[in-house]
C-alpha cells in the first residue's frame, strides 16, 4: 500500500479538465489503473464527493503520458474517460480537448524538451494510433500558459495551442464511413455515421421535434430524446464496427440545425449527456460531414469559402480548418485551444487501494 499519493497534473484542456499522470506511476495492469482512477475521480457516484472528478464527463478525464513508443512523435497519450456515475474508465474513444493539456503537461514532466519560443510537441494519440502536432508557447525555457487567444465556453483568454491532424479518417471505425453511405436510416432517422477522428452520427434535430437551439439543460432533462437517441446509438455501433456500444462513450450523437452565423449548429451528446460545447474530434467529424453532399449536415451547412469551419454549440461556436483535396476529401484538420495548468500535486486513492 502506498500511502504517499500519486503524482498528479490538474490541467485545463479546452473546454474540458482532467487529471494528467506518468504511466509509470500507475499500475501496468489496466484492471488495476482502472480501479484505481475509480477511485482517484470518486465514481461511481452523481456528486463525486470522494474524489477529484468534477461531476460531468467534460471534468472526470485522464491524461497517461509515457515516452514515445514510435519514433516520429515525443510523447504517447492514452486517454481515459472515467463514468461519473458508473464503474467505468474507457479507452474507446480519444479526446481533443484533453490533447490540448498533453504537449503542455510532457513539459512539464520533462518528458520532451523545450526548443525555443516555441515547442512543437508530436503525440502519439494511443487510443486511434494517430500522431497529432501541438505548438506550445515556451518563451523563456518554460510553458507560458498567457496569452491573447479565446476559446468559446471558456471564459477569458491565454495561449494559443494549434492542433495539427492527418490521416484520423476511420480512426475507431476503419473508414471515414464506416457503412460506405452518407446516409443510413435508423429508427425511421436519417443519419450520417462517419468517424474523422471520433464516431459520430449526425442527425437533424428537427428529425426530434426540435428546433436545435435548446439549451444544454433541456435537452439533458428531455428522457424521452434521450431513450431515442440511445436506442439509435445502440443500432448504429455495430453498423460503425464499435461492437456492442452499451457500455462506451461512443458514438457521439449530435443533432444539427441551420447556423446563425457559422457553418453549422450543434447539440452533441457524449453520448449520454449534452456536450457543453463539443469537442474537438467530434467538431472535426461534423465539420467533414457538411461536405458530404446529400448528408443531413450538408442539407443545412453554409460552407466557408476559405476551410473555415464555425461550428455552433451551446456556449458558443468551435473553429475548425479542413484541407480538402481537388476531389473534395478531407485531407488534414486542425483547430486552436487553450489549456491551463490548474494544479500540480499528490492525490490520494482512498485507503485499500492498491498503487504500484
Ligand atoms: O471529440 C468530449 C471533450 C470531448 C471529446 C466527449 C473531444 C473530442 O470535449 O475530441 O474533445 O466527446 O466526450 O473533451
Amino acid at each position: 500500500m502506498d500511502n504517499d499519493g500519486i503524482s498528479c497534473l490538474w490541467m485545463r484542456g479546452g473546454t474540458s479538465k482532467g487529471a494528467c499522470f506518468l504511466a509509470s506511476d500507475l499500475p501496468a495492469d489496466p484492471a488495476r489503473r482502472d480501479a484505481l482512477l475509480l477511485r482517484i475521480m470518486g465514481s461511481p457516484d452523481p456528486r463525486q464527493i470522494d474524489g477529484i472528478g468534477g461531476v460531468d464527463p467534460l471534468t472526470s478525464k485522464v491524461a497517461v503520458l509515457a515516452p514515445s513508443s514510435r519514433e516520429d512523435a515525443d510523447v504517447d497519450y492514452l486517454f481515459l474517460q472515467v463514468f461519473v456515475d458508473r464503474a467505468l474508465v474507457s479507452d474507446a474513444q480519444g479526446c481533443g480537448n484533453i490533447l490540448a493539456a498533453v504537449g503542455p503537461a510532457a513539459i512539464e514532466r520533462g518528458l520532451v524538451p523545450v526548443q525555443g519560443e516555441e515547442t512543437p510537441v508530436r503525440i502519439h494519440m494511443l487510443n486511434t494510433g494517430e500522431v497529432a502536432l501541438a505548438r506550445v508557447q515556451t518563451p523563456d525555457g518554460r510553458v507560458s500558459y498567457a496569452g491573447g487567444a479565446a476559446i468559446d465556453g471558456v471564459p477569458g483568454t491565454a495561449a494559443p495551442i494549434p492542433l495539427m491532424f492527418q490521416n484520423i479518417a476511420g480512426s475507431l471505425c476503419g473508414a471515414l464511413l464506416p457503412t460506405g453511405r452518407a446516409v443510413d436510416v435508423i429508427d425511421g432517422v436519417d443519419c450520417t455515421l462517419i468517424d474523422n477522428g471520433m464516431p459520430c452520427v449526425v442527425m437533424r434535430a428537427d428529425a426530434f421535434g426540435l428546433t436545435g437551439q435548446e439549451s444544454r439543460e433541456a435537452l439533458d432533462a428531455n428522457e424521452a430524446l434521450k431513450a431515442r437517441i440511445e436506442a439509435i446509438r445502440l443500432k448504429a455501433g455495430p453498423l460503425m464496427n464499435l461492437g456492442d456500444v452499451t457500455e462506451k462513450s461512443v458514438p457521439k450523437m449530435t443533432l444539427v440545425s441551420a447556423p446563425k452565423s457559422g457553418a453549422l449548429n450543434t447539440r452533441s451528446f457524449i453520448p449520454h449527456r449534452c456536450h457543453a460545447s463539443i469537442g474537438v474530434f467530434a467538431a472535426v467529424s461534423v465539420a467533414t460531414a457538411c461536405t458530404l453532399p446529400g448528408s443531413p449536415a450538408a442539407g443545412l451547412a453554409q460552407l466557408p469559402p476559405d476551410g473555415r469551419f464555425l461550428i455552433e454549440h451551446p456556449t458558443g461556436a468551435a473553429e475548425v480548418l479542413l484541407e480538402q483535396d481537388a476531389a473534395g476529401r478531407v485531407t488534414a484538420a486542425g483547430t486552436i485551444r487553450t489549456a491551463r495548468k490548474l494544479m500540480d500535486g499528490k492525490v490520494y486513492p482512498s485507503p485499500g487501494v492498491m498503487t504500484p
